[in-house]
């Protein structure tokens, strides 16, 4: 494990299916940081992250010293701060501008637009959005999530502004980007900027994940014969771009196939 860590274990605040935890998860794991994920089911994570005074949302990693809330931050925090020979930013300054606009990219419009139209699909079928929320949560959460099951749902619609009308806008915007990457990848190239692999690429993928269903995904994932007939089409037709490909291609590759350093192997 990272050296740089000894003592009191990190935890990783995070609701275990969110695409952004799994963002800050594989980062974690990569960077081979020695943390604990602390699992949260929806409105329960708002307790944890309120207690931390960190805002609303997961993933929130909490050092020894620090709070630090948003997977982008956790990123760019850890690539920092941890010893590792797998970065995840490249130290060219042009390069590291590339994948920091296609991260935020990213961020800000797959990873919205895709939860966005997959909510549309899923919140009507209770048992199968339970399943998703409740996956690797504590029991006690699990039987509350039942129970709240109508508030939450009305709380997620109104805040993520789910309805047909955005369903179609957040479906194309998804689609969009799909396209964006794999014109990007159409020369040939294996990584999205320079000739390793770097945040723009694991953002990419772990936002992507929720439509892809990738096996090495920190949680077990919905099954594609699980879904909503409405939302199995609109899935097989991203999952047959290059772009997925391209995803799939990464967790297998990048997702759990980190060799110890060195440095691990000497610090234990
Ligand atoms: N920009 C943030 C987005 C995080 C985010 O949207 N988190 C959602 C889970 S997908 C969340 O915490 N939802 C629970 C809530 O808002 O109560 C990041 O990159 O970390």
């Amino acid at each position: 494990m990272n050296p740089s860590l000894e003592g009191p274990t990190l935890r990783l605040v995070t609701i275990p299916v969110s695409h952004y935890c799994e963002k800050a998860r594989w980062a974690l794991d990569r960077l081979q940081v020695d943390y604990v994920e602390e699992a949260h089911a929806p409105l329960f994570s708002r307790l944890a992250t309120w207690q931390l005074g960190a805002g609303a949302q997961v993933p929130v990693l909490v050092t020894q010293t620090e709070v630090v809330a948003d997977s982008t931050r956790i990123l760019q925090y850890s690539d920092h701060v941890f010893a590792s020979e797998h970065k995840l930013y490249p130290s060219d300054p042009d390069l590291r501008r590339e994948v920091e606009e296609l991260e935020e990219l990213f961020d800000t419009r797959l990873g919205v637009s895709l939860r966005c139209w997959v909510y549309f699909h899923l919140l009507p079928q209770r048992e199968l959005t339970l399943k998703m929320w409740c996956e690797g949560t504590p029991t006690l959460e699990q039987r509350l999530s039942r129970t709240l099951f109508p508030l939450t749902r009305q709380l997620i619609t109104q805040a993520l502004d789910v309805n047909a009308e955005s369903e179609t806008t957040a479906f194309s915007e998804t689609r969009n980007i799909f396209e964006m990457v794999s014109q990007r990848l159409s020369d040939g190239r294996r990584y999205l900027v320079g000739n390793t692999f770097t945040a723009a690429d694991l953002t990419f993928a772990a936002l992507a994940a929720p439509v892809l269903m990738p096996k090495e995904y920190g949680v077990p994932l919905l099954e594609f014969e699980e879904l909503p007939p409405k939302m199995a089409v609109r899935v097989a037709e991203l999952q047959a771009m290059p772009a997925a490909a391209y995803a799939l291609r990464l967790f297998r590759e990048e997702r759990n196939n980190i060799q110890p350093t060195s440095a691990n192997l000497a610090g234990g």
